[in-house]
Formats: C-alpha cells, structure tokens, sequence
C-alpha cells in the first residue's frame, strides 16, 4: 500500500524538492506539473525510507510574488511575516523600506522593521524613522545581530511565526539568520541538468518553534504587478485621509479639495511616506 502524508516544502530545486514531513526530511520528484515554491504544504507518496513523490499542492494561505514585466511568479508561500532589515552602512533608503510595506500589505503578510548594527552607532540614529513606523502601528527592533543585541527579544516576536528577512546586500541578513537560527548559512553548491554549477537556493529552517524563510529570490524584487488602488494599501494612513477628498479621482498632487495634502502640511502624514507614496503611484503610470 502506498503511504501518502503531508508535509512542507523545505527547499526546492529546479526538478525536485525536499519535504519536511512528521519529523522526517523527504527527497522528493514532483508530480506532473505542479508548481511549486518553498513553504508550500504538499501531499506525498512515500515511496522509500528517505524519497517521495509531491502528487498535490494544498491551498496556500499567503503566497509571496515578484514581478517580472508585469507577469507575477510565486516565490514563496505561507508566509506569516517579512522583517525589513534597515541599516545606516549600508544605507537603507526609506523607499525600499515603503516598497516592502506595500508588498506585504498586497500580500496579506505582516511587515516589521528590524533595525540592525546599532553597536556601529554613537546615539540612536533611527530613532526618527523609528517614529514614522511606529505610528502607523509597524513593530520595530533595534538590534545588532553581529553582538546578539536584542536578539531574544527578536527570537520571542519569531515563535509560531513564518518569517522571511529582506533587506539590501550587506545588511546582515546571513548574521541575523545565524544567530536566530545557530546555523552558519551557506549558499549551497546543486545540480541540475546544465551540470554542476554554485548558488543559493530558497531554504525553510524549522527552528525553536519557529520558521525562517531564506530565498535569494527576494533580492531584486519588482512591484510593478500592483495596481494603484494596491500601491496605496502600503499607505494606509494617506488610504484613509483620501478618502474625504473632495475630488473622487484626487491625484492628491494639487491642493484644492485635497485631505492628504492637508494631512502632510499639519504632520499627521509624513513627508517620506507621501513621497514614496507619489513616487511609487508615478512609477506605476509611467509603466
Ligand atoms: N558591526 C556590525 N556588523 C554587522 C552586523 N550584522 C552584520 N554585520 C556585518 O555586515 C556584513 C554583511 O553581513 P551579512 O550578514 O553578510 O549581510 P547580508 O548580505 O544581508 O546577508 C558582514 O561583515 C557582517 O559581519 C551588526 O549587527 N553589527
Ligand atoms: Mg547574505
Ligand atoms: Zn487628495
């Protein structure tokens, strides 16, 4: 009789996967043509004591997208949580940090802002930002994931959650991964049909009861799948201020009838946020 369970998908390769099922890690070929990403809750046929076959694809609760010309691809699903890491070297910029939000916002994903490397700075240099985010209810740390500062304090956020951490190149990601999870992360060496060759792929650690999601396609994200109506749930202290505009179609550029614009001028939105907002609307028309 063949034995057929659930599991999750752990990594994923270009044919084949591995899935995590009741405690055991199974070497898996995929079924047909299912398509599959890392996070992905599956039905397999055991068909060995270490390999199986992937037959189903179970609904998935959130699914992470990046777009290319406009076509959306999956990248990973179920995940629960993206921690946006912010560093002053390398400098994050706020629009990348407004970017992620409204991803996340599109993707039923809860966003959160992990400030990293404060052992590098003299006073608390993001406290500012901090504040932009905290008011509009974003969770925030402040940690050094080099010197485990605050790291406990990140790990207790993490329980039950599945979590994925973007952030630009050099912000710490791999450190923060490792001293979550106690693992040196490596990128891994596989196979594939064109041979042997190096690179990393997407990996789900199951760790301490909690999920860290590790996928190098994040790097280069691209939102232009979102509509405007979608680039301004990623806003949504300017959602709400629109909609008292006087003008239904308010580009919220011109200040007659304008509520955002008013909003921006006593603080109640912040000039960062409106500018990425406009600049990210924009770059969606001129698309
Ligand atoms: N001083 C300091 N350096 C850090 C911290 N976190 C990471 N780094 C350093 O920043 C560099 C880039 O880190 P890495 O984890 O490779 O970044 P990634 O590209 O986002 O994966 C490495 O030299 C790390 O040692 C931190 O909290 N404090
Ligand atoms: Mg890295
Ligand atoms: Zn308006």
């Amino acid at each position: 009789m063949i034995k057929v369970q659930t599991g999750q998908i752990v990594e994923f390769y270009s044919n084949s996967c591995c899935v995590a099922s009741r405690g055991k890690e199974f070497k898996c070929k995929i079924k047909g043509r299912i398509n599959l990403v890392v996070g992905d809750l599956v039905e397999i046929e055991i068909t060995d004591g270490f390999e199986g076959l992937v037959t189903k694809l179970l609904d998935r609760v959130t699914t992470l997208y990046k777009s290319k010309e406009k076509v959306k691809k999956p990248i990973a699903a179920n995940i629960s949580h993206i921690g946006i890491l912010v560093t002053k070297n390398p400098k994050t910029n706020l629009e990348f940090i407004d970017k992620w939000i409204t991803i996340s916002a599109n993707a039923s994903i809860e966003p959160f802002i992990i400030f990293n490397k404060i052992d590098l700075l003299q006073i608390d240099e993001f406290k500012e930002i901090q504040k932009v985010y905290e008011d509009i209810e974003i969770k925030t740390f402040q940690i050094s994931a080099k010197y485990f500062t605050n790291i406990d304090e990140l790990k207790k956020y993490l329980l039950k959650k599945t979590t994925i951490f973007v952030g630009n190149s050099g912000s710490g990601k791999s450190t923060l991964t490792s001293a979550i999870t106690g693992k040196k992360i490596l990128s891994k060496a596989l196979s594939n049909n064109q041979g042997v060759h190096t690179t990393s792929v997407s990996t789900l650690y199951n760790i301490d009861e909690m999920q860290i999601i590790d996928s190098p396609g994040v790097r280069d994200i691209d939102i232009d799948h979102l509509k405007p109506k979608e680039i301004i749930s990623g806003f949504p202290e300017i959602m709400n201020h629109s909609l008292k505009c006087v003008f239904p179609n308010c580009s919220h550029q011109l200040d007659e009838g304008c509520t955002v614009i008013a909003a921006l001028k006593n603080g109640d939105i912040k000039e960062s946020r409106y500018n990425n907002f406009i600049f990210l609307s924009n770059q969606e028309k001129s698309r």
